[in-house]
């Protein structure tokens, strides 16, 4: 009954998961952001925006300094550290959010991880830099493994899959079990299919409609789906008209196993999951959901 209830290790930290969904806050750090545009560049203003998120009901705040945008090119180690490393160290400073960075590179990890951010959301779940498994594991850091064909400045030319859902569950097994080598709590890992990374629209849609296979691995399962370029699509939205469509996609994806998502409107995000996890608590009352953990 109460195996629903399980632990996500993030240093000194640990944060329940199955239950309550974890809103995990987007906060950019780079001039070229897909939507604000450089405005939290100061890290005073990324406090501030991350206090609101905070406010509203975010348990985590991604710091990002690195666009992972189709075809963006890569920023220099030294540029994100300086971009990434204020922000986190203000962050330890003025709240209790825990704190992830978003990046791929092993040293920007480090120096976050030193400036005392808890988790290391790395988009190439360790491919891109030899060193990150190790800086992870010294640390005893959170680390979500993310689902990506190619690479940031590729993965949008022609993804190909055979079976979307297979391929990324098959991979996101093989990251975690080679993280799991290196000498990585698996209490500290978090899978992620990776909504839009190298992936058609169409490749979204069987992703979303698959996260019950992805959840049943029984690592939390983070969900990114805000403001995608897939809902634009689908609605005939801008990126500042996608709201409605990520609310109704996070709420399905909650539904189907999610229990991270990452979101730029926090507020509205969780009044959305709330929806989704009473329903599911009903669904746990009358036996009606099966939440087993199962390895297989
Ligand atoms: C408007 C604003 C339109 C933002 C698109 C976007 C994920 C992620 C991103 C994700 C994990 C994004 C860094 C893409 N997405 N990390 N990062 N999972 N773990 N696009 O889905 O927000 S950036």
């Amino acid at each position: 009954m109460s195996d629903s209830l399980r632990s996500w290790t993030c240093r000194d930290r640990r944060i329940e998961w199955g239950e309550r969904t974890l809103v995990m806050g987007v906060l950019n750090v780079t001039p070229d952001s897909f939507y604000d545009g450089g405005v939290y560049a100061d890290p005073h203003r990324a406090v501030a925006h991350a206090s609101e998120m905070i406010e509203d009901g975010a348990a985590l705040i991604d710091v990002g300094g690195e666009s992972s945008r189709p075809g963006a090119d890569p920023v220099p180690a030294e540029e994100e550290m300086a971009r990434v490393v204020p922000v986190v160290a203000a962050l330890r400073a003025e709240t209790h959010a825990l704190i992830s960075v978003d990046t791929t590179k092993a040293v920007v990890a480090r120096a976050a991880l030193e400036a005392g951010a808890h988790i290391v959301n790395d988009i190439s779940a360790l491919r891109f830099d030899p060193d990150m498994a190790s800086v992870v594991r010294d640390y005893g850091a959170g680390l979500i493994l993310m689902h990506m064909q190619g690479t940031p400045r590729t993965m949008q030319a022609s993804p190909t899959y055979a079976d979307v859902v297979r391929e990324v569950g098959d991979f996101l097994k093989e990251r975690a079990a080679a993280a799991e080598a290196a000498g990585i709590d698996r209490a500290c890992i978090a899978l992620d299919p990776g909504i839009g990374f190298g992936k058609t629209f169409d490749h979204n849609w069987a992703l979303l409609a698959g996260l019950p296979t992805l959840a049943r691995f029984a690592y939390p399962l983070l969900v990114g789906v805000s403001r995608k370029r897939f809902l634009g699509a689908l609605c005939d939205r801008e990126v500042d008209g996608r709201l409605p469509a990520s609310l109704a996609a996070l709420t399905v994806a909650v539904r189907a196993g999610a229990s991270i998502i990452r979101v730029h409107d926090v507020k509205e995000s969780c009044d959305a999951a709330r929806v989704a996890d009473r329903i599911s608590d009903e669904e746990r009352k009358h036996g009606r959901l099966d939440t087993t953990a199962s390895s297989s």
